[in-house]
């Protein structure tokens, strides 16, 4: 199959390119390497500094005699190069990742809030433009975010919940309910999928991913410069992420507020696992289909515990810090999503153990110097004048 990963740069693109590669599909990445100033911008570095993209796949090419293809180039600035990309390389299938994928950045003030929404839904509206125009029978899988539905007091659904109103039923979009400037950015997303889909007939996963954990992968350790980008900072490090480096660099772990705010979760591996089902498995030509991406579900609190454990069988001793919430979330909520969609289709996952945070930990250990502590506090709130809330 020809595999179009957009974002092929990132956290998820490159072991997502690398992994499509080593199946032997015929894989071109594309990305215009935004997050790498964004993260400067921000001063948050990946742990152990990253490759270029060129360089990265020519060490992929040297280990494996694969060639993964490239296109540098801004998908939301430059529609006529993504018609290019398009036309040229005919994609069957089109792994979406080419996003600002960060809420804080997205809360900093109105220049993020825009620059966030304007990268993603614009980039967004021209793949749909460019496969209407040059693949239309070509799958697009789409990540989206679990965070589009925020945490409402009933089950979440797949993307779609049966209403009786009234006397009458329908099948609708579930109802959204996100908590920043980004999370919203995935919400208009999705109505413009699925607007192209319905309108259109072009064929859709929006792939509702929960935060992914993990540093490695069967490719990323086929050799030390083929790693992937690993963000621990306040602005580009997720949760566990950010937990396990906090416990290698001997500050306290910080979970904002009372902890008892629940997401989903999955590895890395699980992330490819379920993007490599999705893409083998299309819907019909026109159908419009929404898969909640994660394995387990965790409050934040459960998750700095279970660092906390596997921290200390490896020697560390890590406190854990209810620091004031610079979000406005609820912290103690009902929480139950469904999953099973990449279930039935065969996703095997692979559960969050004390071994495996024991693994990245002894991973994370092997960069120890280069953590940046000035880095892991958060600075972005998400109202200035939000009263402070629920540090115990
Ligand atoms: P990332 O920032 O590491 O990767 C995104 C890549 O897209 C970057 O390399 C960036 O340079 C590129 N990009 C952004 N805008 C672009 C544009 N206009 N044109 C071309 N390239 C562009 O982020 P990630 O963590 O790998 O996340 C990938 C996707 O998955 C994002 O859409 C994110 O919202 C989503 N997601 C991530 C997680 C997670 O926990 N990491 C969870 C759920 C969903
Ligand atoms: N949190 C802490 N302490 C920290 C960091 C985060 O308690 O040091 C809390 C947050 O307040 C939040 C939860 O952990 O309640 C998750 O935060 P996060 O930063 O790990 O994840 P989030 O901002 O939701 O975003 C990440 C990715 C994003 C993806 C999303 C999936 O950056 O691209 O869309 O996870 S989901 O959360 O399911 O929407």
């Amino acid at each position: 199959m020809r595999v179009l990963i957009l974002g092929g740069d990132g956290y998820l693109g490159w072991p997502t390119a690398m992994h499509f590669s080593q199946l032997g599909h015929d894989v071109m990445v594309v990305d215009n390497l935004a997050k790498r100033q964004w993260e400067a911008e921000v001063d948050g570095a990946p742990l152990e500094p990253l490759p270029t993209l060129r360089h990265r796949l020519r060490v992929w090419n040297e280990v494996t005699s694969k060639e993964i293809a490239v296109a540098i180039g801004d998908i939301a600035d430059n529609h006529r190069f993504v018609y290019r990309v398009f036309e040229e390389f005919q994609p069957e299938a089109v792994v979406h990742y080419a996003e600002q994928p960060s809420a804080p950045y997205s809360m900093i003030g109105r220049d993020h809030a825009v620059d966030t929404q304007r990268n993603n839904v614009l980039g967004t509206l021209n793949v749909l433009h460019a496969m209407k125009r040059h693949t239309p029978d070509a799958h697009l899988v789409k990540l989206g975010t679990m965070g589009e539905y925020g945490t409402p007091n009933i089950d979440i659904e797949e993307g779609f919940i049966e209403v009786e109103h009234n006397g009458r039923s329908d099948r609708l979009p579930f109802p959204k309910a996100p908590g920043s400037f980004y999370h919203l950015s995935k919400v208009h997303d999705s109505h413009n999928i699925h607007f192209a889909c319905r309108i259109w007939g072009l064929s859709a996963t929006d792939l509702n991913q929960g935060v992914v954990y993990g540093i490695a992968t069967n490719e990323t350790e086929l050799h030390p410069e083929l790693r992937t980008a690993f963000h621990y900072d306040a602005v580009f490090g997720t949760a566990l992420n950010r937990f396990c480096v906090q416990a290698v660099a001997g500050t306290p772990l910080t979970v904002y507020g009372a902890g008892g705010q629940k997401r989903g979760f999955l590895n890395l591996r699980d992330t490819l696992q379920c993007v490599r089902l999705a893409t083998e498995n299309p819907p019909d030509p026109g159908d419009f289909r929404v898969f909640n991406q994660f394995t387990e579900v965790f409050s934040v609190g459960e998750l700095a515990e279970t660092v906390q454990q596997a921290a200390a069988k490896l020697g560390y001793d890590a406190q854990i810090d209810h620091i004031e919430n610079p979000r406005i979330e609820a912290e103690e909520h009902y929480y139950n999503p469904r999953n099973d969609a990449l279930l039935a289709l065969g996703l095997e996952p692979r559960l969050l153990s004390e071994e495996l945070v024991e693994t990245m930990l002894l991973k994370i250990a092997e960069s120890a110097d280069k953590i940046d502590h000035a880095t892991i506090l958060p600075r972005v709130r998400w109202r200035e004048d939000a009263p402070t809330r629920a540090a115990s």
